[in-house]
This record gives structure tokens, sequence and C-alpha cells, in this order.
């Protein structure tokens, strides 16, 4: 089995803390941290100094904690410009949520753990003139009160940026070095019982329209011969099967985020479509005609593969109306009958579309990798 690639950099993010709990666990660590030449019954140094020191450095611990845990929720997060994470992840995370958000919820953390910073050398500075010992305790309560409500305030914005990292970190692992065939067709034509078939990936798979929410990918190994007349292969090329959810024939801007997942997937990740075609569905037939119509148009330099899905379903009479139906509608592409049941028959299928295409897929792979001009 070839190993999965865990090449989505939402998934070295640490769980995101709720803002309660950043300030518990910073707060109750500094008071539980005993502080050198506070304690003990030193006579040489009076107590207000001693009471000073304590409570100088509590705000200076607490401060530090706090800020070092802000900056790195910024720090782990993936930097979210062109060229430094994959297109596909800058796509979804544009439908999903919005890319202009988790910036700027990014640098409302940043300040926050500047106000911190702030607010320690106020207190600071405040605490080393305090004229009594309670007085020193006041001053760093307040000084701990303050930290809290910098804290509370970002409550929504964790909390965002956990239900980022939360829903990114379930997106595959793309490696981008290795060729990638997208699935794409109608709702519910049997595009994951393909990808299902003829990988070790699991897609689930439903007898209901949009049961593939988010791409899916599945490993796939390709042999390379040396020549036609070797029967043993030279090598084997890894490639990615991308699983997409259904796409139906309608306006962009009427798409539903399913969809629009779909169509990322295919701009950002693919070096050649797999399209599925399901007799089956008679109702859509039309739909999926268009829907073809718009994919080739839409992504024209891109090698495709046409299949037509649910082969076991069909007698001779239908496969003879199909081959002709085809004909008609199909002139730019050949065209084959696959069944979920016959995965031989499809890996040998995506195996030769492979070979006839390799050129074309690599090409385009190197155009995916150039790295956008700023
Ligand atoms: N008889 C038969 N049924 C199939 C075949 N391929 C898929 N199906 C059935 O068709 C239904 C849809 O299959 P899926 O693989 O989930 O289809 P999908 O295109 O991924 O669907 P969405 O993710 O919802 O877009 C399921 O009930 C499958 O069991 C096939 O070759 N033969
Ligand atoms: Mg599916």
């Amino acid at each position: 089995m070839v190993p999965v690639p865990s090449t989505n950099p939402f998934r070295a993010i640490k769980p995101i803390p709720f803002a309660d709990e950043l300030f518990t666990l910073s707060h109750n660590t500094v008071m539980k941290t005993s502080i050198r030449g506070t304690s003990g019954s030193s006579k040489s140094v009076p107590l207000i100094r001693k009471a000073r020191k304590k409570e100088a450095v509590r705000i200076e611990l607490l401060s530090r904690q706090l800020r070092e845990r802000l900056f790195r929720i910024v720090e782990e997060f993936p930097t979210l410009q062109d060229g430094y994470i994959p297109d596909f992840y800058v796509e979804i995370l544009d439908i999903s949520f919005s890319i202009d958000k988790i910036r700027q919820t990014l640098g409302s953390l940043s300040g926050s753990a500047n106000l911190i910073w702030q607010i320690k050398r106020e207190y600071i500075g405040t605490v080393w003139h305090a004229s009594s010992i309670l007085a020193t305790k006041d001053l760093r309560r307040a000084a701990f009160g303050r930290f809290e409500s910098v804290i509370k305030k970002l409550k929504t914005r964790l909390e965002y940026l956990e239900s980022v990292r939360k829903e990114m970190r379930l997106m595959p692992g793309i490696d981008l070095e290795q060729p990638t065939l997208c699935i794409a067709g109608y709702p519910n034509v049997g595009k994951s019982s393909l990808v299902n078939g003829v990988t070790s990936a699991t897609p689930e798979i439903g007898a209901y329209p949009f049961t593939t929410k988010e791409a899916t990918v599945g490993h796939l190994e390709i042999p390379v011969y040396a020549s036609s007349s070797h029967t043993e292969p030279l090598t084997h090329i890894p490639c990615q099967i991308v699983d997409t959810p259904g796409i139906l024939d309608r306006a962009l801007d009427k798409r539903n985020e399913i969809e629009l997942r779909a169509l990322a997937a295919l701009k950002t990740l693919a070096a050649a479509i797999v399209f599925i075609f399901d007799f089956t569905q008679q109702e859509a037939i039309n739909a999926q005609l268009n829907l073809y119509s718009q994919i080739i148009s839409e992504f024209s330099d891109v090698p495709l593969l046409l299949l037509f899905s649910k082969a076991d379903l069909f007698d001779q009479i239908e496969k003879d109306a199909l081959e002709a139906f085809g004909k008609e509608n199909f002139s730019t592409h050949p065209f084959n009958l696959v069944s979920m049941n016959d995965p031989a028959n499809l890996h040998a299928l995506l195996v030769d579309f492979f070979k006839t295409n390799q050129k074309q897929i690599t090409a385009i792979m190197k155009q995916q990798n150039i790295p956008a001009e700023d």
C-alpha cells in the first residue's frame, strides 16, 4: 500500500485553546512558580522589597506566558500567501471561510500580545513604587485582571481559528510532486465507487447525491514499461486519484459550497480529469451533457478520460443504444463502459490513459508548480 503523504499544512497546527482555558492555564502556572529571593526568612531584605519583587516577577511571567501562547498560535498557522501553501488549500479557505478574516484574526492576536506587553510595563513600574505589601498584591491583581480582559476579548476569534483548523485538517494531504487525476461528474454517478475500486482509499459511497462533501485522495501506482514489447514494468509512478463531490449543471453563482470545493480541486490539482457519466440517471442526461461541455471548455488543456458508469446494469440492447448515444454526443472523446464490479478493467483503463497522456500530464504539473509572481 502506498503511504498517504501528510502534506496538509493545517495538520501541523495544535488545537487552539478557548480564551478561558488559555488564561487559566497560564495564570495557574505562574501562581505555582516559586520566585527566587522572595520567600524564606532572610532579614537583610525588607519585606516590602520582597513583595514588590514577587508581584513584579509574577506580572512579568504571566505576560510572557500569554504572549508566547498567542504568538505560537499565529506562527503555527500556515502563511496564507501565494506560494506558501498549495493553491488548493487557499481556494478551499476562500470558499468555506475568508482569507481576509483569518488574516485579520491572526493580526488581532498579535495586537493583543503587544497590548499585554504594554500593560505589563505600566504595572511593573507601579509595583516597584508600591508603598505597602497589600498595595503590591492589589496592583498585581489589577494587572492580571487587565490581561484577562484582553484574552477574553479574543474569545470568538480563537473559536473562529479553531473552527478553521478543525475543518481544514480534514482536507487531504496533497503531494504536488505526484501526478493527480481528478474524478469529476454529476452527483451519484459512481465517482467514489471508482476511487474505492482502484485505490486504497475508502471514500463513503451512498445512493444519494452529495454523499461526498470534500475531495478525498486515493493512491495508485502506474507501471511504466521500457518499451511496448516489455512485459515487466521498468518502474512505477505513484499517482494521486482525487475523488471530488458531485457537480450539478448550474451557473457558478448558484453553486453550493460542496460543488465549489469540487471545482476548486479540479482547478488547482487536476493534471488529468476522469469524467463519469451515468446513463441510469435518465432524468439528468441533459444536465450531465451540459456539465461535460462546461468541464471540457473550462479545462480544455487537461486530458480527459470519459467513462460511462454502472455497466453491469445494462443489457446488450441498452449497451448498443449507449454506444450510439456516445458517438453522437461525445465526438471528441473516446468512451468506455465501466462497472465498480470490475476494478481490473478500470485500473487498466486508467493506466492506459495515463500512458497515452503522460507528456501532457507532466507539462501541466510543471505549470501548476510554478510559484505565482508578486
Ligand atoms: N450497479 C452499480 N451501482 C453502482 C456502480 N457505481 C456506483 N454505483 C452505485 O451508485 C450510487 C452512487 O455511488 P457513489 O460512488 O457514491 O457516487 P458518487 O458519484 O461518488 O456520488 P456523490 O459523492 O454523491 O456525488 C451508490 O449506490 C453505488 O452503490 C456500478 O458500477 N454499478
Ligand atoms: Mg462520492
